[in-house]
Order: structure tokens, then sequence, then C-alpha cells
């Protein structure tokens, strides 16, 4: 076939490229669809793309690359990892400078950097997009964070944000940054998305210590879904609840095995705050309660043999109910602002020019972490781009301060329950780091110069790095300094 017909090509047909495919094509875009076993190719186009005549078939990568207008645009949506790779030598074969490669899937910000730098080697304009929102979304609009090659983007800019979510019009897409920001923005989303989870999990775990049932436990959700907390977890949380198995009549999730499973993004943003040295405890917290869950035969072993409070729950339950929403709000803002700080380092290490405000539009709506606060978080960007933390923004110095008894109110309860809450804990705990201008750090310095010769700075004479003979021998050589 000569006729160029492809504004886009679609490589890899499991269930987010068929439906990223026909809502491109809902927009009035043309997609050459192509997929490793092309069986499914013929599959797709007799059942689901049946009758639109903007979804064409390509039999081999050659076939897709002559259908595609030039500058040619791809979109890979296949298993991250080695799959990328290989589709991009395949596609390097037929492909030409100035053409465009899009990787959709979930990719590590590192691989994506790699490939942009190999790529623009070669004159290819190469793109990482975060896509967000599971079947639904990519079906009928996602949250899309694409970064790369900055040139690409007026390329792509109509069918992205034609495709992408909405909210007050406005598309939940905008361009990120350069080489791999784009996945980094996603990976946090995700590790973001790992933390409201867990939040909801502990609140949920406090709800069943109140002794509450699964009605009032929706009810309460439901109430919650009206105000600053309306997101798409507590929705579905609620909707969880309400949920009765259609045999038993009985609710479903009591019945399910409190063993977390995960995929690796959570881990994947955990592990950069560690590398770059960010206090990113929420989502640390987060993974690790999935892991402590997943180690549900020792644990039932573990609770008849270790003891715990013999507490009850003595409080009213209207009050800590309020108490509980105070404390959800608070810990998601500490766990955005934790999320915001660790982009910030990023963004400085590889110079991306990040614009917070716009990510959080990004995330407003398309995707599993949307909600209403989002947009507040836009309105602290937009009102100050230079924010040096969320916790910083006026309207969230306040939310705190409103919310901060409840919020302390719950972890002192759920400790003397013996509940475990890591992530309002730790939430709380950051808070009160955060807010101290005097940590116990003077002491640990002091022991690692009496210990290693580490060396310390004294109040006032910042930069000059001395050691102290604490025991009177040992000698005076210190350790070269370092900081981590
Ligand atoms: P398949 O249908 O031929 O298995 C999700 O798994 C998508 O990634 C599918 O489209 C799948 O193609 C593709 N995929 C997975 N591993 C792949 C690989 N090593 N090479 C090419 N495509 C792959």
């Amino acid at each position: 076939m000569s006729e160029r017909v492809g504004d886009i090509g679609l490589i890899g047909l499991a269930v987010m490229g068929q439906n990223l495919i026909l809502n491109i094509a809902d927009h009035g875009f043309n997609v050459i669809v192509y997929n490793r076993t092309v069986e499914k190719v013929d599959n797709f186009l007799a059942n689901e793309a049946k009758g639109k005549e903007s979804i064409i078939g390509a039999r081999s990568i050659q076939d897709l690359a002559a259908k595609l207008k030039k500058p040619r645009r791809v979109i890979l949506l296949v298993k991250a990892g080695s799959a990328v790779d290989d589709f991009i030598q395949q596609l390097l074969l037929h492909f030409e400078a100035g053409d465009i490669i899009i990787d959709g899937g979930n990719s590590e910000y590192t691989d994506t950097r790699r490939r942009f730098a190999e790529l623009k080697a070669k004159g290819i304009r190469y793109i990482g997009s975060g896509v967000s929102g599971g079947e639904e979304g990519a079906r009928y609009g996602p949250s899309l964070m694409p970064g790369g090659d900055k040139e690409a983007w007026p390329f792509i800019k109509d069918i992205f944000q034609a495709v992408a979510a909405k909210v007050d019009g406005n598309p939940c897409c905008e361009w990120v940054g350069s080489d791999g920001a784009g996945h980094f923005v996603k990976m946090v989303h995700n590790g973001i998305e790992y933390g409201d989870m867990q939040l909801i999990g502990e609140i949920y775990h406090l709800m069943v210590a109140m002794g509450l049932n699964q009605d009032e436990m929706a009810d309460i959700f439901a109430d919650w879904n009206k105000g600053e907390l309306d997101s798409f977890l507590i929705e579905i949380t609620r909707d969880i609840l309400r949920y009765k198995d259609e045999k038993s009549g009985e609710f479903l999730l009591p019945k399910i095995k409190d063993s977390a499973g995960q995929k690796g993004t959570g881990k994947w943003t955990a592990i950069s705050a560690l590398n770059y040295g960010v206090p990113v405890t929420l989502i640390g917290e987060a993974v690790f309660s999935r892991c402590l869950s997943a180690l549900k035969n020792e644990r039932v072993e573990a609770s008849k043999i270790l003891p715990g409070p013999e507490n009850k729950f003595d409080r009213n339950k209207t009050d800590f109910i309020e108490d509980l929403k105070q404390a959800l709000y608070a810990s998601k803002i500490v766990s955005y602002a934790q999320g915001f700080m660790l982009m910030r380092e990023a963004a400085s290490q590889y110079n991306w020019d990040l614009d917070y405000g716009s990510i959080a539009l990004m995330w407003r709506g398309g995707c599993i972490i949307r909600s209403v606060f989002l947009g507040q978080i836009k309105l602290a960007f937009e009102q100050d781009p230079k924010l040096k933390s969320l916790l910083m923004a006026p309207f969230f110095v306040d939310a705190i301060k409103k919310a901060q008894k409840g919020w302390r109110n719950v972890v002192i309860t759920a400790v003397n329950l013996g509940v475990p809450t890591p992530a309002l804990s730790t939430a709380l705990a950051f808070y009160d780091g955060y807010r101290a201008e005097k940590l116990p750090a003077n002491l640990l310095q002091a022991q690692r110069d009496y210990f290693g010769a580490h060396t310390y700075e004294l109040l006032g004479e910042e930069g000059k790095f001395v050691h102290t003979n604490w025991t009177g021998h040992g000698g005076n050589v210190s350790a070269s300094t370092y900081t981590a």
C-alpha cells in the first residue's frame, strides 16, 4: 500500500493498547495497529475494531512504517523491558530522522533516559510517556505524562490532548520535561497511589477496630467523597465496602486474603527516594506494609504468640470518625508534599524544567489518584511556582492547622489499640520533623565523630569541619568528611 494514511501507529494489542487505539480512533485519527503475534491484529480488526475504518492493520513493521504519514509517529504499549528495545531496533530499520517513537508502557525512567540518548544520536525523536488510568482510562480518557524530545511535542500534542481525560475542559496531559521526565513523574504518581491506598487501608483497619459495620463504613466514605477528600480511591472504597457476593449475599471484602501484591513502581519510587536522599517516608512505609502483609503465614503464627495491648476503643464514635477524616487528609498532604520534593530533586539533578502545577493538573483526572485535592495543589503551585514544599503553601498550612488535633488523636488511639498505622504515623513524624528547628542530629554527628572521626560543624561556623578527641586518646586524625 503506497498511500500514507496513518496519523499514528500503535504497537501492542494487549488491553491497554486496544483501548487506547479505540480512543484515538474516536477522536478522528487514523491508527495503524500492529502486534508481535500478528493474529491478534486480525482478531482485533474482526471484533473490537469492527466497522471502524480509521483503524488499519499492519502485518509487519515495514508495513506499519509504509502506512504512516511523515514524520512517522508510533506508540509502543508493550511489556516494559527488552520488548521495548526489540521494537526500537526493528523500527530503526524502517524509520528515518525526524520520526517519533513513543513508549507508553511502564518503563523505568532510567531506561527511557538511555533510549532517549541513543535515539537522539540517530536523529529519532523519542518520547517516554506515562499513561495512567487503567483500561477504562485508556478507553475514555487517560492521564498522559509525555517527556523526552521536546521537538516531538508539537507533532503529538493534538492527538495526546484530544484523547486525554479533561477536567473543566482542560486536558490531563501537558509536556513534562526532557529524557526520562515523563516516566519519572508517572513513577511518582504510582508511588503516591501506593501511599493513598495504604492510608485508606489504615483508616479501614481503625474503623474495624472501632466496631463499625461495613454499611456504616461505606456511608462514611460516601460522605467523605463529597468534600475535600473527593477522589476516585475513596469512591471505589465506598463501593467495595458495599459490595455483596452474588451467591452468598454476604460482603465480599472480609473474605479476600489480606496479602498485598505489587508490580514494582512503588518500590522504584522508594528506591529513587533513597538514591536521591529525599525523605519520601510515606510511600516507603506503603511499600513495606505490602511486604509485611505478604508474610501472611508468619503473621498468623505470630498472632498466637505476641501479645498486644488490652485497651478497648473507648472514644466517642462520631468525634473519632471526624478525627479519622482529618488524619487522612493531613497525611495525604504530607505524602504529596514528599512526592513533589522527590520530583524537585530529580528535576534539579537532570535539569528538568518541571511545571508542578501542570503535573497536578495531569493527575487531576483520568488516573487512579485523581481527586479534587489535586486542584488545590495546582492552585498552590500557580500562586507560587517556586514553592519549596506544599506544606508551606498557605492553603495547606491552614488545612493542617485544622487537622492536626484529630490526626494526633488518631495516631495516639492506634498506638493504644495496637492497630498498625505506619503511613498515618510516619506522616505525622515527618510533619513534626520538618517543622522542627532543631533535631537531635547534633548528637548523631557527635557520635559519628566519636567513633569514626567523621568530623562535625559547629553552629555559626558552618562549612568548617572539626574533630574532637573525645576520649583523650586515639589521636587527632579525622576521617574524610562525607555527606549522605
Ligand atoms: P504478544 O501479544 O505477541 O504477546 C503485552 O504483553 C504486550 O506486549 C502484547 O502486545 C505482547 O505481544 C507484547 N510483548 C510482550 N513481550 C514481548 C516481546 N518480548 N517482544 C514483543 N512484544 C512483546
